[in-house]
């Protein structure tokens, strides 16, 4: 549950996260030069996503982002990034997938509880309060694959074949890499302990760098499934909701 902070190859790590965010914002805006309006929103959604793990990793090498919470230091910044990122990374996921709103806002809700007892877990003082809470989030999260898997998989079924397989490449991304977090946070300070913080950490960038750098360049760079897709499903989208 104690993070211990500030060890020069855990800052090295974070430093490392903080570039590949910066690099991946400024791929993204090099890929966007001449971007067409339609394409605009899915630029400016990725764009905030590295932009805002950016502002995270660097608050963390900075060695700030923390709070002492019952005694215990929480890495405060990372919480805040996923809470903000990952609703962005389920919109475009299911903007994608010309979803209605309502299931949209479903997946944003089950994620955003997800994270918010993933916190309570990290503050929790007792394993067993600890777990508690990880399973509950645990339990959000298989809701989340199953809206992922099942209803957003239906109903990207009526797009064309471009944007439905650009879909479910992304969507599996999503699904491995987003599964791989819970492990490593239950296996490293906040639980069990075994991964030592550095592993932790670098487990961390790593998945960050996949769920958000690599997931928003294979979209960007396809601008021609984006193409298609405005055109199919901006007509769409009227009637879908
Ligand atoms: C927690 C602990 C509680 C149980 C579960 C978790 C899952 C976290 C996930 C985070 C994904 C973050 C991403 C960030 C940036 O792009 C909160 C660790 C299930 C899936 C994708």
């Amino acid at each position: 549950m104690v993070e211990a902070v500030g060890t020069v190859p855990s800052t090295v790590v974070l430093w490392i996260g903080a570039f590949a965010m910066i690099l991946g914002t400024l791929v993204y805006l090099w890929l966007g030069r001449n971007v067409a309006v339609y394409e605009q929103n899915f630029f400016i959604m990725a764009i905030s996503i590295t932009v805002i793990a950016a502002t995270a990793y660097l608050a963390m090498a900075f060695g700030m982002g923390r709070i002492a919470v019952n005694g215990e230091e929480i890495v405060v910044a990372r919480y805040l990034d996923w809470i903000l990122t990952t609703p962005l990374i389920l919109t475009l996921l299911g903007v994608l997938a010309n979803a209605n709103r309502s299931l949209i806002a479903t997946l944003i809700g089950v994620n955003l509880y997800m994270i918010v007892v993933g916190f309570l877990g990290a503050i929790a003082d007792s394993l067993f309060v600890t777990l508690v809470w990880w399973a509950l989030g645990v339990v959000a999260y298989l809701v989340l694959l199953y809206l992922l898997l099942g209803v957003l998989s239906d109903a990207v079924e009526e797009m064309p074949d471009d944007v439905s397989g650009m879909f479910v490449v992304l969507r599996n991304l999503t699904v491995v890499i987003w599964s791989i977090y819970p492990v490593v946070w239950i296996l490293g300070g906040n639980a069990f302990g075994v991964l030592p913080v550095l592993f932790e950490q670098s487990g961390f960038v790593l998945l960050d760098i996949l769920a958000k750098v690599v997931f928003g360049y294979v979209l960007l760079s396809s601008h021609e499934t984006l193409r298609v897709y405005s055109f199919y499903g901006a007509e769409r989208q009227s009637t879908a909701d």
